[in-house]
């Protein structure tokens, strides 16, 4: 096997008071929290887009990215030498499953045979590496944003044209994502918004997503693909406005297209923040619909009003988004991928470990917080007595809808002005506090 990462080894847990930078101090992926093995609550998949692809440029300047196995070009040796690297970093980093882009993992080629021929044979190259490796696929999808073809957008391009070239590379992303058992498959809208209205027929352009997106339902019952399907919100970038603007947003054109028995969310923490949202707030809003399906785990930067895709790092953080999935009861298809790339000067190949190493402790450390949490049980408790006046006989029947205005007036006189409770934030935050500073969890 080959060595692209000499001098680096398999990373172990060494506990908290290690000093080894290439050792997790958190993630002990077979330490048991709640019952289960770390690594079957945090599920984690490397992405290839920014772990093989990313040169780290910005608008200002060109990539920094040492990248000693990649020969620059679009040939097909280079794609299977890339893969191959790929899965020496899943071995050694000891991360389970991976994500990928089509155009991630195959080039494009002239005609969309080709591209197909290209995509094909990368599929059986990642194949072959799963199969030697305990390495699995937690989604697939297809760039419908890169190529000069996509300016105006995918599915809501105005050229027919174009949406038939998203259509074919839908499918053949699906193939590639069916043939290596992926457990899911992410549509993130790409180019799917507008820039100004004044050229945009919007509703036109959101029947032709949905229209896309049923094909693509379909076309997943007739091959037998029974991974998930999910949505991928975003507010804004590339376009000026994403269609699949956040969470509410998305589920409220599931519903209107009647695919909301067919779609989950993908949420991702930086876009949560682009569209004003905490990602507390997103994965609340999805899980009331019963539509939380996988998270693409990274941060944004609170000086930056942009998707910097910063490694995620912060324990309140962490600590918000395990709660949730806990109190889900886990993750069923989807897990966190960390969508989430190295900062500019952090060139080096060994960067890619470091960065790897913080997002997975800091999600480990998240997770032993919000286990610590659950077990003292006073946040769940205060959240169940402020509402305890609900369980009244009044309350319940208002919640069964059996009330009429005349019978809250009726009781509103009766009873008088209301007794109010604190909301009791600042104590809430200082609970949370108590355990994210616990050197016990
Ligand atoms: C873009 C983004 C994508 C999706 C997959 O902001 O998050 O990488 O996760 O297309
Ligand atoms: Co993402």
């Amino acid at each position: 096997m080959s060595d692209w990462f000499p001098g680096i080894p398999a990373i172990t847990y060494e506990g908290p008071d290690s000093q080894d930078p290439l050792s997790f101090k958190w993630y002990d992926a077979d330490a048991e929290v709640e019952g289960r093995p770390m690594r079957a609550h945090l599920r984690f998949a490397a992405c290839y887009w920014h772990t093989m692809r990313n040169v780290l440029s910005d608008p200002f300047g060109a990539g920094t990215a040492h990248m000693p196995w990649d020969d620059g070009t679009d040939s097909i040796e280079n794609a299977v030498r890339r893969a191959q690297v790929f899965f020496e970093f899943l071995e050694k980093i000891g991360i389970d499953y991976y994500c990928f882009h089509d155009r991630d993992v195959a080039p494009e080629g002239e005609t969309v045979e080709t591209t197909n021929e290209h995509l094909a044979k990368m599929t059986e190259v990642l194949g072959t590496l799963q199969g030697a490796s305990n390495k699995r696929l937690l989604w697939g999808t297809a760039c419908l944003f890169a190529h000069p073809r996509y300016v105006h957008g995918a599915a809501t391009s105005p050229s027919v044209d174009v949406f038939a070239h998203a259509g074919a590379q839908i499918r053949r992303a699906i193939d590639a994502t069916h043939a290596l058992g992926g457990e899911g498959y992410v549509f993130w809208g790409g180019r799917e918004g507008y820039d100004t209205l004044l050229n945009t027929d919007m509703s036109r352009e959101l029947d032709h997503l949905a229209t896309l997106l049923r094909m693509a339902v379909d076309y997943k019952h007739r091959i037998g693909f029974e991974g998930a399907f999910y949505i991928e919100p975003k507010p804004k970038e590339p376009a000026t406005h994403q269609y699949d603007f956040d969470a509410a947003t998305c589920l409220n054109f599931l519903r209107e297209h009647d695919l909301l028995d067919e779609f989950s969310l993908n949420i991702e923490t930086n876009h949560a923040t682009l569209a004003g949202h905490s990602v507390a707030h997103e994965l609340e809003v999805a899980a009331a619909a019963g539509a939380l399906g996988s998270i693409d785990a990274n941060m944004g930067h609170a000086q930056l009003g942009w998707d910097t895709d910063h490694f995620p790092t912060d324990l309140y953080l962490t600590t918000s988004i395990m709660r949730r999935v806990l109190q889900m009861g886990g993750f069923a298809t989807g897990g966190l991928n960390f969508d989430a790339k190295r900062r500019r000067g952090s060139f080096e190949p060994v960067d890619l470990f470091h960065a790897h190493i913080a997002g997975m402790d800091a999600f480990a450390r998240g997770l032993r917080i919000a286990a610590a949490i659950r077990a003292d049980g006073r946040l769940d408790d205060m959240l169940h007595a402020r509402y305890a006046s609900w369980e009244s006989e009044l309350g319940e029947r208002i919640e069964q809808g059996s009330v009429t205005l005349e019978e809250l007036e009726a009781h509103a006189a009766a009873a008088g002005e209301p007794d109010l409770a604190s909301g009791q934030e600042e104590l809430l935050r200082s609970i949370i506090n108590q355990y994210v500073t616990s050197p016990q969890t």
